[in-house]
Formats: C-alpha cells, sequence, structure tokens
C-alpha cells in the first residue's frame, strides 16, 4: 500500500506536476530561514500601505465595514519577525507594502534580505510579488516561477506545495522568512544593488479568473481564492535584512583611515593593514573607482562630494566624503 502511494506520487511530476524548488522549512534542502537566525543584522524600520480590496472580483463586498482590508496596523510588519498570527498587517487583494530600512540593504554573499507571512502551516500559503528600489522611484521586480496547475480554483483554505513555489513572499510557514538574493537582478537597469533602499510586497491575486497575476514566465499564480475577510490577501509580518549597509560606531570609524577628509584633490584610504574593495560614487550615483584586494589606496578626485564603499571580508562600509 505504502509503496504503491510511492510509486503514484513520483510518476505525477510525468503529468505537469513539477515540484521543482525548495521544501518546506525543517525539511533538507529548504530556504527557509528561521526569525531567530544570528544572520540577520536589522529589520525594516518604515513602512507605507495601501490596501487591496477584500475581493477583488466583487469591489463593493465588504468585510467589518469595508471593501478594503483593515487588519493590522501597518507598524505591525516593522521590526523583528514575532512568529505569531496577529503581528501582521493584511494587504487584501493586490495590496502594496513599501518598507524602508535605517542603513541599505546591498548584495552581498548569498541571500540578501528575507519576508515573512504568518501562515499557520507549511502548506495554507498566500504569496506576494517582491521588488526592490535603490532610489524609491524605479521598483524591479525578482523573477518568480509558479508549477501549480491553473484549472482548477485553489479556494480560500486551499492548500499549495511549496516545492512549486520560486521567488515569491510567503513560501514559507510563520517564523520562517522566504529569503531573496540581489544577485539576481544585478544586471537591472535603473538599480543599484548595492545600495537598496525600499523593498515592496504586492499581493498575489490567487484568481485563476480574470484578476489573475502571473509569474515571469507567464503563468496564472494559482493561490487560495477568494479570501473576502479584513484579513484577506498577504499578512505582511517583518522583512529581515541579512546583508545591511552598517552605520559606522565609533570603534569602526577608528578602524577606517581616511585623511585628508575633507580632501584637497588627494585622499588616502587604509584599514590598518586590512584588505578591501574600493568603489566611490559621485553624487549622481555615478562610479568614479573601483579596485580590489588594496591594503592602501591614494584616490585623486575633482571637487565634490563622493561615497567612499569599502568592502572587507565580511563587511561593507560607506564613508561620504567631501573634496574642496
Ligand atoms: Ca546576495
Ligand atoms: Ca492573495
Ligand atoms: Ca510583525
Amino acid at each position: 500500500m505504502t509503496k504503491l502511494l510511492i510509486v503514484v506520487f513520483s510518476s505525477l511530476s510525468i503529468f505537469g506536476f513539477s515540484q521543482s524548488y525548495a521544501p518546506a522549512a525543517g525539511e533538507p534542502g529548504s530556504t527557509a530561514i528561521d526569525k531567530n537566525d544570528a544572520r540577520f543584522k536589522g529589520w525594516a524600520t518604515g513602512i507605507d500601505v495601501e490596501r487591496g480590496f477584500v475581493n477583488i472580483e466583487d469591489t463593493l463586498f465588504e468585510a467589518q465595514g469595508s471593501n478594503r482590508a483593515t487588519f493590522g496596523d501597518p507598524e505591525l510588519a516593522l521590526g523583528p519577525a514575532v512568529g505569531t498570527a496577529e503581528d501582521v498587517v493584511s494587504l487584501g487583494d493586490k495590496g502594496i507594502a513599501t518598507l524602508t530600512f535605517d542603513q541599505p540593504v546591498f548584495n552581498g554573499p548569498g541571500f540578501d534580505f528575507a519576508v515573512f507571512e504568518n501562515s499557520f502551516s507549511d502548506t495554507y500559503l498566500e504569496f506576494a510579488h517582491v521588488e526592490v528600489s535603490s532610489d524609491g522611484q524605479n521598483f524591479v521586480r525578482f523573477p518568480s516561477h509558479s508549477e501549480v496547475q491553473t484549472n482548477v480554483q485553489i479556494h480560500g483554505f486551499g492548500t499549495t506545495d511549496p516545492r512549486m513555489i520560486n521567488n515569491l513572499a510567503g513560501k514559507y510557514r510563520a517564523g520562517f522568512g522566504t529569503p531573496f538574493d540581489l544577485d539576481q537582478l544585478k544586471d537591472s537597469s535603473n538599480l543599484d544593488v548595492t545600495q537598496i533602499t525600499h523593498i515592496r510586497i504586492i499581493d498575489v491575486v490567487g484568481s485563476v479568473g480574470d484578476s489573475a497575476t502571473y509569474d515571469s514566465h507567464g503563468n496564472k499564480i494559482n493561490e487560495p481564492f477568494s479570501t473576502p475577510y479584513e484579513s484577506g490577501g498577504f499578512d505582511l509580518e517583518a522583512v529581515g535584512v541579512l546583508n545591511q549597509v552598517a552605520s559606522l560606531s565609533g570603534e569602526e570609524s577608528k578602524l577606517i583611515n581616511i585623511y585628508p577628509n575633507p580632501a584637497k584633490s588627494y585622499t588616502s584610504v587604509d584599514l590598518n593593514g586590512q584588505q578591501f574593495d574600493l568603489m566611490i560614487f559621485d553624487s549622481y550615483g555615478k562610479c568614479v573607482h573601483k579596485s580590489s584586494k588594496n591594503f592602501k589606496k591614494v584616490v585623486k578626485l575633482n571637487p565634490g562630494v563622493y561615497h567612499f564603499q569599502i568592502i572587507t571580508s565580511s563587511e561593507m562600509f560607506i564613508n561620504k566624503i567631501v573634496f574642496n
């Protein structure tokens, strides 16, 4: 009996039920990141929310006296993930949350940030698109993929196998973040992956009907629909940062020597003998200098204000330097 079931399930992929991606939190190969993981350097500190409809296919329908989702204050998505069902803001159908950070997120080694939802199980999953911006104006979306069938609507409390989903927030249960790697967007125009200032979360409308939203392959994303409650749509719990530009504490600024500052045409950079890569950006964000594996670097620049990005094997620092 058991063996027969295994045979049946393993042949499902032949009929188009692919399961190409990472499994649920706690299973081997999962990419889920625990909310208490020591790698988190910071959390979202600002938020702007545009709530979506309770039911985008019947926009007059109301829950708790409103045709838009109302559950949870936006501020509940700030700070560390808590892992409970209530510490969230509900976005409603196609609702949008735009988050900001004390210090920018950058494309460091591996995953750079993670988005937390409040699902109570590994398979009751509500999804959202994730976009990033380095200027608050131009947003670039992570390429996503849904392998879920699009013939039968997943009902309001239906389930999804997380192995069929890639690069959509909400892949994992409460307390476990879905991670994103900025390296995938490094060649995008109008985006500087060394200075991400805004992360945008956009509810996926899981309808396979007219209001469907699509993955990057043009597939409808089938997820629970409709969810006509005040807590409908994606429930944003938190956004945690893994690679965050450090603000210099007193101790760290002792480590970095940039002199003279303000500079008169020349300045030199050293980290007390530690090796570093250096990139310098002018006030328009244009890179005017790039060098790697330095122990000391002398640079000559025209008068102006510059940002020195200093990257060591473990950290990245940004310093503002004025040339007179
Ligand atoms: Ca990365
Ligand atoms: Ca949704
Ligand atoms: Ca929260």
